[in-house]
């Protein structure tokens, strides 16, 4: 890792600003892995943005917002109008969390940016459509804020407190709490943080969730059943969802008696049925995943499927999870 920071160090040094993008809907790892690489490119007496686009459903991130206001941090927020005001010609744009093109918060402008670097967790599964200088991608650890904790190390640096927090949240998130990834680095992170001040009880507030969607969850997990003797699904109704969505039920799902892999079924789009899997480790999702076209990791994987309807994939996936 440390050859990466020292090519990102100098990159950074070596450029007019930096720009930050992590991907659509973002989510806790991703924003508080681009504030503590926005506070590292401050350090270095450069500028940094991060790219926002509009939140309208994002609790976490608006309870983030709220928090970094409320402590008096000014963060400049970019989107895909206003940022060419701010590119300059060796500007660097840092991509975080996140290597597909079309999962980025701003697919249609990173190639305007000559200068790009990716670093992910993310499996690996198509190149990237994009040019890069270096990218690093770690599938096997547990969040970005896991490395940018290791990059404020190596640089023997810290950041806000309230940034910290979020950083912890995002690791908390990533991990399924301390669960899946987690290795004695991820503790290590974790202690690093609540080490230059991450709060506990704001990391709480800034991750609970609304009443309604709580209870919207409840109506499905509800109806989940068990496929075998150690597999639980749950079909979603008609209506569109979110990835998230459907990787939250499925996390649900593991924390039940007998269950080591879950499986959740819901529509994406028109065109796209999406399963979203989950193991606690002992099976390895990924393998069925990548049996109807998708991929991921042993404790968590996805696939899209277009063109088909909820019930023939269901059908398809129980033939599958049964070995029939
Ligand atoms: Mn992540």
């Amino acid at each position: 890792m440390d050859t990466m920071f020292k090519k990102l160090t100098s990159l950074i040094r070596e450029s007019d600003n930096v720009m930050i993008m992590a991907h659509h809907d973002i989510d806790m790892d991703a924003f508080g892995s681009s504030l503590a690489l926005y506070e590292i490119v401050k350090s270095f007496d450069k500028n940094a943005y991060v790219f926002l686009e509009n939140l309208k459903d994002n609790l976490a991130i608006t309870h983030a917002l709220e928090s970094l206001e409320n402590a008096k941090i000014d963060v400049l927020f970019l989107n895909d109008k206003n940022y060419i005001n701010y590119k300059r010609e060796n500007s660097l744009l840092v991509i975080l969390d996140v290597y597909k093109k079309e999962m980025l918060e701003f697919p249609e402008i990173v190639n305007q940016f000559s200068r790009v670097v990716v670093i992910d967790h993310h499996v690996k599964n198509t190149t990237t459509a994009y040019p890069t200088i270096f990218e690093y991608i770690a599938p096997d650890l547990s969040s970005i804020n896991e490395i940018m904790v290791e990059y404020l190390k190596y640089l023997n640096k810290v950041v806000n407190p309230v940034v910290a927090t979020i950083m912890l949240a995002g690791i908390e998130i990533d991990t399924n709490q301390f669960n899946v990834k987690t290795t004695d680095k991820t503790y290590e992170a974790a202690a690093f943080l609540t080490k230059i001040g991450a709060n506990h009880i704001l990391k709480q507030e800034l991750l609970k969730e609304s009443r309604n969607s709580y209870l919207k969850r409840q109506h499905f997990v509800k109806r989940s059943f068990m496929v075998n003797q150690h597999m639980a699904m749950c079909i979603l109704d008609e209506n569109h969802y979110e990835r998230k969505d459907l990787a939250v039920i499925a996390e649900e799902l593991l924390k039940f008696d007998h269950v080591e892999a879950s499986f959740v079924i819901g529509r994406l789009d028109q065109e796209t049925v999406y399963i979203s899997a989950r193991s606690i480790g002992k099976i390895n999702v990924e393998e069925y995943m990548s049996k109807l076209g998708g991929g991921g990791h042993t404790t968590d994987a996805a696939t899209s499927i277009k063109n088909k309807t909820i019930t023939e994939v269901k059908e398809e996936l129980i033939k599958i999870l049964n070995g029939r």
